[in-house]
């Protein structure tokens, strides 16, 4: 059986061989991205129940893995998040405006509505937008981290992916290549029980994912999910191992996923209540809350004035983005074409007759 490293525990108290010290700004930092990430992935969900956007998915019970590892890891760093890792937007000084015109698809997304919602990223902050088809992002972060090695950068790339992606060929691909090449990448396993209504047991029938990273001799491991302060310490590890040019580094985090899939799933259908209601207690936010108020970094008057200060920047951000066009329909093939073909361009002119 592979230990599954955790540091803090439930009641958010640091066990005693626990030697990774984290900055009590960087502490601070995780909890406020963490309480933003969740709080705008409420406000979404409620905005698709609105019909105001069309779709929505959430990492509401995962926001430690996005964002403790986003904070162990260098802006110069790459990041392929698969779509439950808003949480590093955030981190990395994405503003929640931007968040928001992007779950908009409005025309100040920059990306402009060409991709589904919760399909983030930012070449500014180093991050690979998220791509629809699962496991993609896996051979993607390998080539990155291939070139950064040929290139002789300091940095690494790191790849976030789902219990699911691990049962797509994608990912057994990317492993092997970065095996092979000594690609430094960290292959980053949110082990959240699910794809979608699919559980694990009905995926494979190891423990988990950290077996198939060792069956490609890459060193694996399994982390508390929920818990900032291993995460923390385990990406900054690997990152160094990947820098002494140990090769890749798979680290598999165990989690639950609180939520729905997305939208569009209804989990009543396939999982017990009592089973959520478990994980409810293992809450990562609530562990580092009690964390920081053990530490006297935190008490209630702190926690209402962030309450208060993220609900009314989200707010804000909304009210923005409903007063937002949609895209221009020339935008449909915008970046696509060096000289657009004759037959799209007469349909772009339809539409805007229309
Ligand atoms: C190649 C591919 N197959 C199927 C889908 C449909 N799909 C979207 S999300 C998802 C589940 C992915 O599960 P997992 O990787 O465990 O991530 P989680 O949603 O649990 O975070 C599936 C099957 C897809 N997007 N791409």
């Amino acid at each position: 059986m592979i230990e599954v490293i955790s540091y803090l525990d439930e009641s958010g108290q640091l066990v005693k061989s626990c030697l990774c010290e984290i900055e009590d700004a960087v502490l601070l930092k995780m909890y406020r991205t963490m309480c933003l990430t969740r709080h705008i992935d409420e406000r979404m969900i409620t905005l698709q129940r609105q019909g105001e956007i069309s779709f929505a998915l959430s990492s509401r019970g995962e926001e430690a893995c996005a964002v403790a590892s986003a904070a162990a890891l260098e802006m110069c760093d790459w990041l392929y998040p698969q779509y439950r890792e808003a949480g590093v937007m955030f981190w990395r000084g994405g503003t929640t405006l931007d968040y928001i015109h992007h779950m908009f698809g409005d025309c100040e997304d920059s990306i402009l509505g060409r991709q589904m919602p919760n399909h983030f990223g930012s070449h500014s902050l180093n991050v690979v937008t998220v791509s629809s088809p699962i496991g993609t992002n896996i051979p993607h972060a390998a080539g990155c981290a291939y070139a950064m090695k040929c290139q002789k950068e300091e940095a690494v790339a790191l790849c976030y992916f789902g219990d699911g992606a691990t049962s797509e060929g994608d990912f057994y691909v990317g492993l092997n290549f970065a095996a092979v090449r000594k690609c430094p990448v960290i292959f980053f396993c949110r082990n959240n029980g699910y794809a979608i209504s699919t559980p694990t047991s009905a995926q494979f029938v190891t423990e988990g994912v950290a077996e198939k990273g060792a069956a490609f001799g890459i060193p694996s491991l399994r982390v508390d999910g929920n818990d900032v302060v291993a995460i923390y310490d385990v990406v900054q590890k690997a990152r160094a191992a990947c820098l002494r040019g140990e090769g890749p580094q798979l680290i598999e985090a165990m989690t639950y996923r609180l939520g729905a899939h997305s939208t569009s799933d209804d989990p009543t259908q396939y999982r017990k209540n009592e089973e959520v209601k478990a994980w409810e207690k293992k809450c990562p936010i609530l562990r580092l809350r009690r964390y920081l108020e053990s530490r006297k970094l935190w008490n209630e008057e702190k926690e209402n004035a962030l309450l208060e200060s993220v609900a009314g920047e989200v707010s804000a951000a909304i009210a923005l983005a409903k007063e937002t066009s949609p895209p221009a329909v020339e935008t449909l093939i915008q970046d696509v074409y060096h000289e657009i073909p004759k037959f799209l361009s007469d349909e772009i002119e339809g539409m805007n007759d229309a």
